[in-house]
C-alpha cells in the first residue's frame, strides 16, 4: 500500500530575533510570529494533504530553555493533527535537547518523541498492517559529538525505513559539528529515506538507495536564511519514494547584492531599487519581506548618499508596514574596490552601517551580548555590569579592520 508522509526539521519556534530593534513594534511581533506561523502551516498543509504522519528532524524550538507558550504551541499542533488521524515522529536536536526544559504535558495520541539513549525503532500502521518502521534518535544534550549513523540498523527489509537524525554530514564547517556522519555512514544503515535535520539550507544529498534529505528550515530567520523556506511532501507508491516540496514561510529574507556603480542620477537609482524590490515581492509568494541592501557605489553615489536625510528617506521609500510588508533593514554601501565576498564581513559590514545609524542599537547589542554571563554567572553580574566601554569606539574598530580586508577577505 502507497503512503505520504511531510518531512520537515529546524521549525526553531519562539526565535527572538535580537537586533531588530529599528523596527516598528506591530512588525517586529509579526516577525516574531513568523516561527509560529510557519508551523500553523505546516500542520494546515498536512491536513489538506491527508498525509499519513509528519516527520520532524530537530530543533524544534529555538533554544534548550524552550518557553511554555512554544510547546503547548507544538502541542496544539501536533493534537490537531492527531484528531486528523495523522501521527507524528519527533527528535530533538542541538538547540532542544531532552535534558532542556521540558514542560510535562499530556501528549495526544499518534505523537511518539524519540530517546536521547538509543535508535528506536516505531512502527506505522495502515489498515491494519505495517507500511513503515521508523528509526530515530534525540540528542540527549546540546553537545552530542559522537557519530550517531552506525546505530541505526535496519531491522526488516518488508517495509519502508525512515531514519531521522540530525546530524552534519561531511562535517561541512560553516555548520556546528554535531553528531557528524558521511553518507557511507547512511548509505550502510540500509534506510529507504533518511530524514535529516540541522542545515538549515533546503539540500537533497541523495536522490536514491537511499534518497538522503535537508529540508531546510521552515521559515528564515536572519540574512542568512534567504530565499524559501519549507517542507518536503514525500509520496512512497510501491516502496519509491518522491519529492515535492512545498514552501510555508511568512516572512521572506532577501539579502541584496547591488551593482550600482552605473548610477549617475536619483532617477536611475530608485529605479534600480525599485526593480529589485519588486523582485523580491514577486519571489516571496504572497509573504512579507525583509530585504538587506548593500550598493555597490561609484563617485557620485558615495557623495549622494553621505548626505544623512537621502540614506533615510531612501529607506523610508521602501519600508512599507501593510499585509504583505516591505522592510528595508538597511542600505549600505561598499566600493568597488573592498569588493567583499566573505559572508561573516559582509554581515559586519552591515552591522558598522547599522550601528552607525542607530546608536542605542549598540547598547541593545552589548547587553545582549553580556546576558548570559551577567545573568548566569555571580562575578559576571559583578564585573560586566560596569563595562560601558564607549560603543563609537568598537564600531570605529569594527570598521578599521573592514577597510583593512582585501579582496580574498583576508587581513592586511
Ligand atoms: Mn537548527
Amino acid at each position: 500500500m502507497d503512503f505520504t508522509f511531510v518531512h520537515a526539521a529546524d521549525l526553531h519556534l519562539d526565535t527572538p530575533f535580537v537586533g531588530l530593534s529599528q523596527l516598528p513594534p506591530p512588525l517586529r511581533e509579526r516577525i516574531h510570529e513568523s516561527t509560529f506561523q510557519a508551523y500553523d502551516e505546516l500542520i494546515q498543509f498536512c491536513i489538506d494533504e491527508r498525509v499519513d504522519f509528519l516527520v520532524l528532524s530537530g530543533d524544534i524550538f529555538n533554544s534548550a530553555d524552550r518557553s511554555l507558550r512554544a510547546q503547548l504551541r507544538f502541542r496544539d499542533g501536533l493534537a490537531r493533527l492527531s484528531s486528523q488521524g495523522i501521527s507524528s515522529y519527533v527528535i530533538h536536536g542541538n538547540h532542544d535537547p531532552l535534558d532542556g526544559y521540558r514542560a510535562r504535558l499530556d501528549w495526544p495520541e499518534g505523537v511518539h518523541i524519540f530517546e536521547g539513549d538509543r535508535v528506536e525503532s516505531v512502527p506505522f500502521m495502515k489498515a491494519g498492517r505495517e507500511q513503515a518502521r521508523i528509526y530515530g534518535i534525540s540528542y540527549a544534550t546540546s553537545h552530542v559529538q559522537e557519530n550517531l549513523a552506525p546505530l541505526f540498523r535496519r531491522e526488516t527489509h518488508d517495509v519502508f525505513a525512515i531514519g531521522i537524525l540530525h546530524t552534519n554530514v561531511g562535517s561541512v564547517s560553516a555548520h556546528g559539528n554535531y553528531a557528524p556522519c558521511s553518507i557511507e555512514d547512511l548509505n550502510k544503515a540500509g534506510m529507504d529515506y533518511w530524514a535529516l535535520g540541522h542545515i538549515h539550507a533546503r539540500n537533497v544529498l541523495k536522490q536514491a538507495n537511499p534518497v538522503i534529505v535537508y529540508p531546510g528550515n521552515t521559515q528564515g530567520r536572519s540574512f542568512k536564511e534567504t530565499g524559501e523556506k519549507g517542507c518536503y511532501l514525500v509520496r512512497v507508491e510501491n516502496g519509491l519514494p518522491s519529492l515535492h516540496f512545498k514552501p510555508l514561510d511568512k516572512v521572506r529574507w532577501f539579502d541584496l547584492r547591488i551593482d550600482a556603480s552605473g548610477c549617475h542620477t536619483e532617477q536611475q537609482l530608485i529605479s534600480l531599487l525599485d526593480e529589485h524590490m519588486n523582485d523580491c515581492m514577486q519571489h516571496a509568494g504572497g509573504g512579507s519581506v525583509i530585504t538587506r541592501v548593500t550598493l555597490v557605489e561609484n563617485e557620485w553615489l558615495s557623495s549622494v548618499l553621505k548626505k544623512q536625510s537621502v540614506m533615510e528617506d531612501l529607506l523610508l521609500r521602501y519600508r512599507e508596514v501593510s499585509e504583505p510588508f516591505l522592510w528595508t533593514q538597511s542600505i549600505g554601501v561598499v566600493s568597488p574596490q573592498l569588493h567583499i565576498e566573505d559572508p561573516f564581513l559582509l554581515e559586519m559590514a552591515d552591522w558598522v552601517n547599522r550601528l552607525k545609524q542607530d546608536s542605542s542599537l549598540a547598547r541593545e547589542l552589548l547587553q545582549d551580548a553580556q546576558a548570559p554571563l551577567v545573568l548566569e554567572h555571580r562575578l559576571g553580574s559583578k564585573w560586566l555590569t560596569g563595562i560601558n566601554a564607549s560603543e563609537k569606539e568598537w564600531v570605529r574598530e569594527f570598521e578599521r579592520m573592514l577597510s583593512a580586508t582585501d579582496k580574498g577577505g583576508n587581513w592586511k
